[in-house]
């Protein structure tokens, strides 16, 4: 079975303003497994690559310049691993996994409509500043850790918690 994954980035102001403990503490506060974890400046194509999507928006160049003007900290964030997705059957986790979850745990793009609570309600001012990316599909985790994790970087491991996150 395929179990759901999420890319989880802290941009280059979440690493400058010294917020990568903050919020990696966040993620796993919730319940999140951290399947890969690494420090990486990122060069212009990968960027240009993961916000594809975005090329024609008139903030692309700022949007890039900004991903690339220092290291990020990128992560692989999963809720639970493939010997618990077979007992769960997981149909009830659908669209209510660890993309949608950590979404929610970041808030909205621009920080001044994300509720406090989140990452970037409590964290950031505005949305050139947002200081983390969350996946906004499965899909698109699986494409974005295929883009910025070698396969022998992440790390296959059962969390013991997971019984005590999923009844
Ligand atoms: O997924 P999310 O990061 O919340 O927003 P996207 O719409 O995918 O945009 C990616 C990234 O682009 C956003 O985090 C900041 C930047 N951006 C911007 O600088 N100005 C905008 N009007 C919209 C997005
Ligand atoms: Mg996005």
């Amino acid at each position: 079975p395929e179990v759901e994954q999420s890319y989880i980035m802290i941009k280059p102001d979440g690493v400058q303003r010294g917020l990568v403990g903050e919020i990696i503490s966040r993620f796993e506060k919730k319940g999140f497994s951290l399947k890969g974890l690494k420090l990486f400046r990122c060069p212009k194509d990968l960027a240009q690559e993961h916000y594809k999507d975005l090329k024609d928006k008139p903030f692309f160049p700022t949007l890039i310049d900004y991903i690339t003007s220092g290291p990020v900290v990128c992560m692989v964030c999963i809720l639970f691993t493939a010997t618990y997705f077979v007992i769960l059957s997981c149909k009830a986790w659908e669209g209510a996994g660890v993309v949608a979850s950590a979404r929610k745990l970041i808030g909205a793009t621009n920080p001044l409509q994300a509720e406090p609570g989140t990452i970037r309600g409590d964290l950031a001012v505005q949305t050139g500043r947002n200081v983390v990316h969350g996946s906004d599909s499965p899909d698109n985790g699986k494409r974005e850790i295929a883009l910025w994790f070698k396969e022998g970087e992440l790390c296959q491991w059962e969390s013991v918690q997971t019984p005590w996150l999923v009844e």
